[in-house]
């Protein structure tokens, strides 16, 4: 006890003197934050979405999907499987209410997707079909469900994922049984549907120029000349950090110059966990590369995240290992990534945190205990307040904070200042302490500020 109130009293003895430094010479003020993304983009009339999942819309994760974005995309609400588990049963409650949250917060709705190889209910993946009933199938449901939404959606993902990486047709129920014209097929009848909603065809590894999105532009060059409706063409970007392809500007643009929209429908760039800085740095300039490819061609539309925290991303569950493939971490806490995502949208790129920083410690460990410690320090900008984020590793767990208060739900902790130290001057610094348990390994975790 007694050695620690020797280090509060020095510690604020430091912030005075740093303080004092401030008060001779300027101090510069904090940077504004950047407005909402959505605002940037609606200035430059482009789309800035999210994929959403509807029972999470409420709390921290409503607020920002509602903030943020002026579009949302069903992750799942909306597919065959979701929307008639049974034959002439209907479920449309997820998919209604993220078309309400949407309305009531002004925003855009991409409708994902009527014709898939995936996520078909078993009743129709497990049925014997003629052509003739498949034809109807396909019909009927577009119908039914474009039908239903008519007039309230942007876009419609018609079509998902109809080549192989080679630029053949994927052998699916659809091509099978009604051959490549269920293409157009579904098209025709989406556009009866809803005569005002912009219909897509949608791949994946169709970011850059290659035998996949070769064999796309073929496809719809071909279904314009057969007069064909067909309005954009969407570009999941499933991508993996630093491996941005070069070709991405090009590639909208060819598509562009058939008279199509273009839209980035899922982006997200995984990386090998734990992330660390030079990951999430790197992840930053591979967001900024694609939202710029799109900012930079008038066609197209806009950018949609495919879930905008790590703690809504398909990633870890699909690619074991990987993940922090969105722009929050699983804390909200808003990465690199999102800043880089405002810059290319116009946004200056000043956070209130530039010029801070936040670093980790383990100071003693004991084979079950250890104390750790947090300093966020200034330098050319200042803070009022302070907020920083981690997700443990490997179980530890905090059992008591200092100088800061801490929560922690499961692995994510977020630390907020104390009421008498949120102010880090410039060429300042804070810190704040915490003990922990540990068991098996006690690795140190990322610390996001802000
Ligand atoms: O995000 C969706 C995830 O929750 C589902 O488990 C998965 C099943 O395939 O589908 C995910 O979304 C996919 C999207 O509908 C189409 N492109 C690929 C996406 C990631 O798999």
């Amino acid at each position: 006890m007694r050695s620690l109130r020797t280090g509060l009293s020095l510690a604020s003895l430091a912030t005075g003197v740093a303080m004092l430094g401030a008060l001779l010479f300027t101090a510069p003020a904090a940077h504004a934050a950047d407005p909402p993304l959505r605002d940037l983009a609606d200035a430059k009339s482009k789309v800035i979405g999210t994929a959403v999942t509807g029972s999470k819309l409420t709390g921290t994760y409503g607020e920002i999907a509602g903030r943020e974005f002026n579009s949302l995309t069903p992750g799942n609400a909306m597919k065959w499987g979701s929307v008639e588990p049974t034959r002439g049963s209907f479920n449309w409650a997820e998919a209604d209410q993220i078309v309400d949250f949407a309305e009531a917060h002004g925003q855009q709705v991409r409708g994902h997707t009527l014709v898939w190889h995936s996520q078909n209910p078993g009743w129709l993946t497990n049925g014997t079909w003629t052509s003739a009933q498949l034809s109807q199938l396909l019909n009927d449901h577009i119908a039914l469900e474009v039908g239903r939404y008519k007039g309230r959606l942007a876009a419609w993902d018609v079509v998902n994922e109809p080549f192989n990486e080679d630029g053949t047709y994927r052998q699916t129920l659809w091509y099978n049984g009604l051959g490549v014209d269920y293409i157009a097929q579904a098209l025709t009848a989406a556009r009866a549907a809803d005569p005002a909603a912009r219909l897509y065809i949608n791949d994946y590894n169709v970011e850059g120029v290659n035998a996949k999105s070769t064999a796309l532009y073929n496809l719809v060059r071909s279904l314009q000349e057969r007069g064909v409706p067909i309005d954009g063409v969407g570009l999941q970007a499933h991508l993996i950090v630093g491996q941005v392809p070069s070709s991405v500007q090009q590639n909208i643009q060819r598509f562009a110059d058939l008279g199509l929209d273009v839209a980035i429908t899922e982006l997200d760039i995984r990386m090998q966990l734990p992330a660390d800085s030079a990951k999430l740095t790197q992840q930053a300039a591979d967001y900024r590369a694609v939202m710029n490819a799109c900012v930079a061609v008038a066609r197209c539309t806009g950018v949609t995240v495919w879930g905008f925290t790590d703690s809504d991303s398909w990633i870890p569950d699909t690619f074991p290992g990987q993940g922090a493939a969105t722009p929050y971490d699983e804390n909200y806490a808003p990465k690199p990534a999102y800043h880089a995502i405002a810059e290319s949208l116009g946004g200056g790129g000043s956070r209130p945190t530039d010029g801070c920083t936040a670093t980790y410690s383990v100071g003693s460990q004991w084979n079950t205990g250890f104390t750790g410690q947090v300093r966020i320090a200034c330098s050319g900008a200042a803070l009022s307040s302070w907020k920083v984020g981690w997700t443990f590793g490997a179980g530890q767990q905090i059992t008591q904070a200092w100088n800061a208060s801490c929560t922690q739900s499961g692995a994510a902790v977020t630390c907020s200042n104390a009421s008498y130290n949120g102010t880090v001057p410039d060429g300042g610094s804070v810190t704040f302490g915490f003990n922990g348990s540990w068991s098996g390994s006690n690795p140190v975790p990322t610390i996001t500020l802000g």
